[in-house]
């Protein structure tokens, strides 16, 4: 499929055209990439059935970008883009991982000082050659030096989100083989881990030899680092690696708990498992050459006298002596979800209308979803004033009342994502507020505050009666930026004073609150809440990893207000 490397160009042409200082196109295009990306057919098929007149019909795909991707269909190169890449040849992606830099200073720093790497930009910025650019000074130079740390630290580690659709994927195809009797995801995957360093299959097979041969030829590899009868690994054209290891059915169970890992876990059984007088090991329990456990993990972990462990908890964080007192907390499900109140249309800066919203939500078998679309501070995502608000909450009623006549029980709920300004206030009046069925506030300017500053503007606002929600609360962006400096201890007891519910956001590069901090809030009696924060209603499925992280921080049904049925979360808030 073409369509990721499309929209790749996409957002490269939107970052360019922004430094030539464009208006309105760059969004256009940014939204176009955002189509594409969660395309689920593949445009060189709608092209060849349909022509130039079928990638029309593609939302946001206008005259001159269907050309586009007819060129490159055809030649594989987008010509428009060529130039742009030989008059400015900048590593984009590699300049606009960090952050503070946007596509003009990207620019002007390559038109100064011939920065085109990160290399480059880390070089410039210790020679101090940046500082005295216009429009940079020393504060930014050293915030430079900073994020790229932090850029740096983080290479090699890939988001769940970026991984998991491909390793469920390639676990699938794998399982349609005839000579595959079973076959799983283990390590920091199984475990929902947020980031991951490679991906670890297991299978059964009586006959290994043809599973390597599809799995090292499967066409998302680029490269075979080893072929054998009991372990091959590949790299994968997204950059990460793959390692299959084919294990005997007697002990697959031992292996997949050790393959599962944690390593910090592993290491806390084994010494239970000599404790007991026993070794444990991929192979199984054992009792010097006696077998006691290896078939399945449950086995082993009840000849370790434990409780079975969830995959998301096994990171040494006392699970174990729950297990042994009997008392693992009663996770919440991937299918406890009965809607998502983090959801972008087409008002602001979404894909679709809030109608296709409904209608996804409804597929996903959700009883409500809830519109949060940005407010007037926004401009980037064209957030919508008070009057536009008011208009946008006219379409709702009307199509809930459609949904009602049409006999479905379903609820499309009004909210909004409003900003909260540098002194704590929100952006729109309370009386815009007071009309709404519910409250998200974010911060989404000014990070930069001392941890004080930025932990009283968080708290000013939950103190505000119409704030119901605080969004994304740590602020960081995975790999990109780290979380703003606030006292999250302080934030959890407003939070409970309040009765402010804290967000889990799914999306991939969010994933905060955090596991850590999930656990922290949950034994502050804080309820948190799981949304996705969906531009695009193919979105909506990060809900997943969003689960995932409040597993990892143990969170039960009571904890997560939209694991409630719809009546008795809208009396919880405010
Ligand atoms: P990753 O890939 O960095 O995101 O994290 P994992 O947990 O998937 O780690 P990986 O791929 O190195 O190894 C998979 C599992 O194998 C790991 O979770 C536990 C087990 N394992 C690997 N190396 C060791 C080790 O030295 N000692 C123990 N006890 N277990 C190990
Ligand atoms: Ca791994
Ligand atoms: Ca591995």
């Amino acid at each position: 499929m073409k369509n990721q490397e499309i929209a790749r160009i996409f957002n490269e042409l939107a970052e360019y055209l922004e430094m030539e200082g464009v208006a309105f196109k760059p969004y256009a295009y940014q939204k176009a990439a955002l189509t594409l990306e969660n395309l689920k057919d593949d445009v060189a098929a709608i092209y060849q059935q349909g022509g130039l007149k079928a990638l029309k019909k593609i939302p946001g795909v206008g005259e001159s970008m269907a050309l586009k991707i007819e060129e490159y269909l055809k030649t594989g190169k987008i010509q428009y883009y060529e130039e742009f890449k030989q008059r400015l040849p900048i590593e984009l992606n590699e300049i606009m991982a960090v952050e503070g830099l946007g596509p003009k200073k990207a620019k002007i720093l390559y038109e100064h000082l011939g920065i085109r790497t990160l290399a480059d930009l880390e070089a410039a910025a210790q020679a101090h050659q940046i500082a005295p650019l216009f429009g940079f000074g020393a504060k930014t130079e050293a915030n430079i030096l900073e994020a790229i740390e932090f850029v740096k630290r983080s290479k090699g580690r890939f988001l769940l989100g970026e991984i998991l659709p491909l390793a469920e994927a390639v676990r699938d195809r794998l399982s349609r083989l005839p000579e595959v009797e079973q076959i799983n995801i283990a390590g920091s995957v199984r475990r929902m881990k947020e980031t991951i360093g490679d991906v670890d299959l297991l299978a059964i097979s009586r006959a290994p030899d043809p599973v390597m041969d599809f799995f090292v030829s499967l066409p998302e590899v680029v490269r075979v680092w080893g072929q054998g009868h009991t372990k091959s690994s590949v790299r994968t054209k997204p950059g990460f690696d793959m390692d299959l290891r084919v294990i005997p059915a007697p002990s697959y169970g031992a292996a997949l708990q050790y393959f599962t890992g944690s390593k910090e876990h592993n290491i806390a059984l084994r010494k239970i498992a000599i404790d007991l007088g026993y070794k444990l090991s991929e192979y199984g329990l054992f009792k010097g050459s006696e077998i006691i456990a290896a078939v399945s993990e449950e086995a082993v972990y009840q000849a370790l006298g434990l409780q079975w462990i969830p995959p998301e908890l096994r990171e040494d964080r006392g699970e174990i002596e729950a297990a042994a007192a009997g008392k693992l907390p009663k996770l919440i499900d991937y299918t406890d979800i009965r809607g998502d109140l983090h959801v972008h249309s087409n008002w602001n800066g979404g894909a679709h209308s809030i109608a296709d919203i409904a209608a996804a939500a409804r597929q996903l078998g959700y009883d409500y979803v809830g519109i949060a679309d940005h407010t007037k501070f926004l401009r980037i995502e064209r957030g919508l004033d008070e009057a536009t608000l008011e208009k946008r909450n006219q379409e709702i009623d009307r199509l809930n009342q459609q949904l009602k006549d049409s006999g479905h029980d379903f609820t499309i709920l009004k909210g909004c994502e409003a900003n909260i300004m540098a002194d704590g206030s929100i952006d729109i009046t309370d009386e815009s507020l007071a009309q709404q069925d519910f409250v998200i506030a974010g911060v989404h300017s000014q990070f930069k505050m001392t941890p004080e500053q930025m932990t009283e503007r968080v708290i000013t606002a939950m103190h505000n009666p119409h704030v119901d929600i605080i969004a994304h609360p740590t602020g960081r962006i995975l790999k990109k930026r780290t979380e703003y400096e606030i006292n999250l201890d302080q934030l959890i007891q407003a939070a409970q004073a309040t009765g402010t519910v804290l967000e889990i956001n799914a999306y991939p590069e969010r994933l905060d609150l955090d596991d850590l901090n999930i656990l922290k809030a949950k034994q502050a009696g804080v309820k948190l809440i799981i949304n996705t924060d969906a531009h695009h209603i193919d979105q909506l499925r990060y809900m997943k990893y969003g689960i995932g992280q409040a597993r990892r921080g143990w969170a039960e049904k009571p904890d997560i207000i939209n694991a409630w049925p719809v009546a008795e979360m809208l009396k919880m808030l405010k």
